[in-house]
């Protein structure tokens, strides 16, 4: 199995429901550790760039207006096969397609407010990783 590192985001509705902390007590009892972590309110550019892979979908401008609606929770997570872990954990994108126990059937509301992002692949992670940390800001442990 390859040790991975994966980007992930708490969204604002989550951040707003106070469960940071629950979320991370999921990844670390799933080996999954925090190796870079900052809250941020994202700029409207800097939604629009962060999902520019969804700039002609019918959903990407309500995507950004609910990604900017409050402050969200982005860290980066490193351990065996996390970009697939980290997935599970977060369940399928529509709540109400997510199994049970995952965190999007436990926190989201909707597909729109669905309480986290994680990357696809691991090109993705590098990409989404560098988008909002230097590599000084992300440790190895
Ligand atoms: P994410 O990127 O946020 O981790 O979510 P995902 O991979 O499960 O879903 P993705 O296809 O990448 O879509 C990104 C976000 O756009 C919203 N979405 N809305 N109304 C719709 O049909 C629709 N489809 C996607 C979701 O909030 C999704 O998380
Ligand atoms: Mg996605």
């Amino acid at each position: 199995m390859a040790l991975e590192r994966t980007l992930s985001i708490i969204k604002p509705d989550a951040v707003a429901k106070n469960v940071i902390g629950e979320i991370y007590a999921r990844f670390e009892k799933a080996g999954l550790k925090v190796v870079a972590a900052k809250q941020k309110q994202l700029s409207r550019a800097e939604a629009e760039g962060f999902y520019a892979v969804h700039k002609e979908r019918p959903f990407f401008k309500a995507l950004v207006d609910f990604m900017i609606s409050g402050p969200v929770m982005i860290q980066v997570l490193q351990g065996e096969n996390a970009v697939l872990k980290h997935r599970d954990l977060m369940g399928a994108t529509n709540p109400k397609e997510a199994a049970p126990g995952t965190i999007r059937a436990d926190f989201a509301d909707s597909i729109d407010a669905n309480a986290v992002h994680g990357s696809d692949a691991a090109e993705t992670a590098a990409v989404e990783i560098a988008y909002f940390f230097a590599s000084t800001e992300v440790h190895s442990r």
